[in-house]
């Protein structure tokens, strides 16, 4: 998304990604050039000449340093740290929600009911934090707009709408966003399996 949103898609090429459900919950073989350019074997890892990175936020940061003249996120300022307290918040969801996909992946006899509890219990607290977050958000749909849509669109798609309950002003202005171009070609789909 952020990407398309800097318009410099044509500088990259996409790839789709292939990996077994087991990677949620499981050290798997992976080449020897992913496990360099990413040692979390996380994915998103982007490698240049010059800087290997992972982590979403560290990569989209970059583009926007490179390639955006910090359109997306400020260089400094209070504008800078407004936009991290939402990305902090954003990410807090992110990282529930693929956490308790991987735990919804166990086998029966290993899953935790209680952690897959405590997961959803800090994304419906997390998304109403953002619905607070909503008046400091301006009109160019930055990396902290990037990150808390993304965050949005996830749980729409996989957890269904439970999430609008406990932010309904965050779900309307979601659904406007939702239709940018960015959005639209980015949404979340089922990876096809390794
Ligand atoms: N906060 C990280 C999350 C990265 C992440 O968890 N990626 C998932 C795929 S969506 C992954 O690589 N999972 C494999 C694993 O946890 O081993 C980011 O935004 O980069």
């Amino acid at each position: 998304m952020t990407i398309l949103e800097l318009g410099i898609e044509d500088r990259f090429e996409f790839v789709q990604t292939r990996w077994p459900h087991s990677w949620g919950t499981q050290t798997v073989a992976m080449p020897a050039d992913f496990t360099v350019a990413t040692p979390v074997m996380r994915i998103p890892a982007l490698v240049t000449d010059t800087v290997t990175l992972t982590d979403s936020h560290a990569i989209c940061d970059y583009l926007n340093a490179e390639f955006g003249s910090f359109r997306l996120l400020a260089r400094e300022g209070a504008a800078r740290w407004r936009a991290l307290a939402t990305i902090a918040v954003a990410n807090g969801v992110l990282e529930a929600q693929i956490m308790r996909r991987a735990e919804l992946l166990r086998a029966d006899k290993e899953r935790s009911n209680d952690f897959i509890a405590k997961m959803r219990d800090r994304t419906i607290r997390c998304f109403a934090a953002l619905e607070t977050h909503l008046p400091t958000f301006g009109d160019t749909f930055d990396l902290a707009q990037i990150t808390t849509a993304v965050a949005c669109g996830y749980d729409d798609w996989r957890y269904g709408p439970d999430w609008r309950g406990a932010a309904p002003k965050l779900a309307a202005w979601y659904d406007q966003v939702a239709q940018r171009p960015s959005m639209k070609a980015t949404e979340p789909a089922e990876t096809p399996q390794r």
